[in-house]
């Protein structure tokens, strides 16, 4: 039999992992490596890599209690060669493994770069599928085979027939598929969002931030919050506590916003089901064994499970049919500089600095704050999207390109020419004041629409608008805002395009990322 070499990558921390299925204790090596080329692809938030290196060491630590020979580079180890492919290269040596078995990743540029070695070692290269997700990559693709437009919708139905969950025999649970509209509610004064579980870092921890601090002292966010649990045991505790208090309400305020918190109703499990701590499968079964035993209802429980089998296995399957040229779309064309306030959360516009001051805190913000703040921001001022895309990739810690890359492009940015979405997720200040507290303390006036005072978005979204009317005039979903663009005089038209001009060209954009 051959003695293997079993790489695991940082987001592949399972003991269920493709590549470690046949995995032979006494013989087989495990090999999991902090590199440099990985840390560094983009520049990402501290609490990112700390939390991967954390939960790296951990895993190790698991394996090796099992018995496991686990070779693991540390970044700091002198001879660390810099690269998984140097690291491979060095471990096969050492080991004298006459196999590497490796699970795909969720990356496209780190496929190619595993191809490359299939050439590059003298040894059987094994490339397995990665089964955590619910739906394959061939399953996707036979869905979207002959479909003109992807909607999620629709796939998130065959998912739910496919998997069991939420049906009642062949219909959905309560009789309707997707309790969206029930969905959207602001936050009522006197309604508390509940404690999350965050946990103390340990001695290990400690000493990983250390390591980041060192060699990574001007990445983007502070560790200053750090809560992020690292091992599979504390992941778990932290879905449980969610799931009881939390998830009751998720779906009524699953839209909504406020300033200083965060987390909300929100499952904040991301982290971890993309880190391989979580499965996908469990998150949903224990969201619906909680609607089952009467602890959480419909809406919240389907709106929960939606992201998850929906979302989630369809931006994946997305990203895998579309790249690599999805990453180079840009159907806006799109060519502004990403402003600094991205980096700095330096701003005036209050709804801004709360949600990149969210991200810089946590490297984490919620969906409704990436998408209908941060992401329209980017939509309304046409950011170039490669911009918009390695900051998205690097500010949250459970970014992977597999998962952001549809997000940006096609949810936010709108930069696939509707492939995803069947209309821009553009919206003027009116909709961040019924969502959110923000304006409240902003020194803009949300209802202005012109002077000194008027907020931003106003003119933004208007003079978007107009900017883009030869691709999205004739989008039946923005009949009704062209049909008012068409009513309004020509003055009152120039005046938004020279306010957007003033405000778009007045925006410190300087920074490197
Ligand atoms: P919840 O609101 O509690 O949702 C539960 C789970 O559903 C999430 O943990 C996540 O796994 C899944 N989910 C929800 N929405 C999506 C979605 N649109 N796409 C994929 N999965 C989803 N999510 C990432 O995991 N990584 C990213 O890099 C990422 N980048 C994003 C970029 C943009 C521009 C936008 C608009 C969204 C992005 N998302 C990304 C999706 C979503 O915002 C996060 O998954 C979610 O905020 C994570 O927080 P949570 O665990 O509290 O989610
Ligand atoms: C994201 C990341 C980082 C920051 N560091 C490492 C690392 O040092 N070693 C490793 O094996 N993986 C790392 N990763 C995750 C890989 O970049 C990841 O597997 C790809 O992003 C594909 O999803
Ligand atoms: Fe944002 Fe405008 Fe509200 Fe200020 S007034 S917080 S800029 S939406």
């Amino acid at each position: 039999m051959a003695k293997t070499l079993r790489l695991i990558l940082a987001d592949q921390l399972t003991r269920e992992i493709a590549s470690l299925k046949d995995l032979d204790a006494e013989r087989d090596v495990v090999l999991m490596a902090e590199v440099m080329e990985e840390a560094t692809y983009v520049g990402h938030h501290k609490q990112k890599l700390v939390f991967l290196f954390a939960a790296m060491r951990a895993f190790a630590e698991e394996l090796r209690g099992e018995g496991v020979t686990v070779d693991y580079v540390a970044l700091d180890d002198p001879d660390n060669a810099g690269s998984l492919g140097g690291e491979v290269k060095r471990a096969l040596e050492r080991h004298g493994c006459d196999r590497l078995t490796l699970t795909e990743p969720g990356e496209w540029r780190v496929l190619e770069m595993m191809q490359d070695w299939r050439e590059e070692f003298d040894v059987d290269v094994v490339i397995r599928e990665d089964d955590r997700f619910l739906c394959s990559r061939a399953r996707f693709e036979a869905w979207a085979h002959g479909r003109k437009g992807l909607r999620m919708e629709f796939f998130y139905r065959e998912m739910r027939k496919e998997t069991g969950l939420l049906m009642d025999g062949d219909a959905p649970e309560g009789g309707q598929w997707n309790y969206d509209v029930e969905n959207r509610k602001s936050l009522p004064k006197g309604v508390t969002p509940p404690r999350r579980a965050r946990f103390a870092p340990d001695a290990t921890v400690r000493e990983v931030m250390a390591l980041v601090e060192a060699r990574f002292p001007r990445n983007f966010g502070t560790l200053d919050h750090y809560g992020w649990g690292w091992t599979r045991a504390q992941a778990l505790e932290a879905l449980d506590a969610f799931v009881r208090e939390a998830l009751p309400r998720f779906g009524d305020y699953q839209d909504a916003m406020k300033a200083g918190e965060p987390f909300l109703f929100h499952g904040v499990v991301s982290p971890y089901l993309n880190a391989g701590l979580l499965t996908a499968r469990e998150v949903c079964d224990a969201a619906v064994a909680a609607y089952e035993a009467g602890a959480a209802p419909l809406n919240a429980v389907e709106g929960f499970v939606r992201q998850i089998l929906g979302w989630r296995e369809y931006v994946r399957g997305v990203y895998w049919l579309k790249m690599p040229e999805y990453r180079d779309a840009n159907a806006l064309g799109a060519e502004r500089k990403l402003p600094d306030l991205y980096w700095t959360a330096e701003t005036d516009l209050n709804c801004l600095a709360q949600c990149v001051g969210d991200t810089r805190d946590h490297a984490y913000a919620h969906h409704i704050q990436r998408l209908m703040v941060l992401g329209n921001f980017a939509l309304l001022g046409g950011f170039r999207p490669r911009e918009v895309q390695d900051w998205y990739l690097l500010v949250y810690a459970d970014a992977y390109e597999w998962v952001e890359l549809p997000n940006v492009q096609g949810m936010a940015l709108f930069a696939d020419g509707g492939m995803l979405a069947s209309k821009p997720y553009a919206a003027s200040g009116a909709y961040i004041d019924r969502m959110s507290d923000y304006c409240k303390s902003c020194r803009y006036d949300v209802k202005a629409k012109t002077g000194d005072d008027a907020c931003p978005f106003n003119y933004l979204y208007w003079d978007f608008l107009i900017r883009n009317e030869a691709t999205l005039g004739r989008n039946p979903r923005l009949a009704m805002p062209y049909r008012n663009l068409s009513r309004m005089p020509r003055e009152r038209v120039d005046e938004i395009r020279a306010d957007a001009a003033r405000f778009l060209d007045g925006l410190p954009a300087t920074y490197e990322g």
